[in-house]
């Protein structure tokens, strides 16, 4: 490909991206929906949902993050162990390939926060940041939605 055409299309591609009028972009990521469930009384984790599209042409990774209200911030995985459910923390963090997209939901990989230090109540807003290996990190204000609705995303696509 001449070199002139090249960097054409590559002008093109960050014009279209940073058109998009929803979600927020972080480099060549696209963040939506930053969600918190709601938690029930004593808990001291709390789970958290994302929607993450790459626009871009090379992969990037979640690798972590932090909050305020919460002590750590992990990744977990669902896994199947003796018929049983269990959460796993994913030490290599989630994979966004190339123009992908890849939802952090319940029943699969989810944001674990760990050791909070406030309820998170229906309605409410927190802000966590999230750390992408290329990409690098950003606040998010997280929505926290009833513990229903959140299981509604189940089966959402
Ligand atoms: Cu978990």
């Amino acid at each position: 490909m001449p070199k002139n055409l090249f960097v054409g299309a590559a002008l093109f591609a960050v014009m279209a991206t940073t058109a998009l009028a929803d979600g927020i972009m972080l480099g060549e990521l696209k963040i939506m929906h930053p969600i918190l469930r709601a938690t029930a009384p004593g808990a001291n984790v709390g789970a958290g949902y994302i929607s993450i599209t790459n626009t871009g042409n090379s992969a990037d990774r979640l690798v972590g993050g932090a909050a305020e209200f919460a002590g750590k911030l992990e990744l977990h995985e669902m896994k199947m162990e003796n018929q049983v459910m269990k959460m796993k923390p994913l030490e290599n963090g989630v994979s966004i390939p190339a123009g992908a997209t890849i939802k952090l939901k319940p029943g699969g990989n989810h944001l674990m926060f760990m050791k909070l230090n406030t309820a998170l109540k229906e309605g409410e807003e927190h802000k966590a940041t999230l750390i992408f290996e290329k990409a690098g990190e950003k606040e998010f204000t997280f929505k926290v939605k009833s513990i229903a609705e959140t299981l509604k995303m189940k089966h959402s696509h």
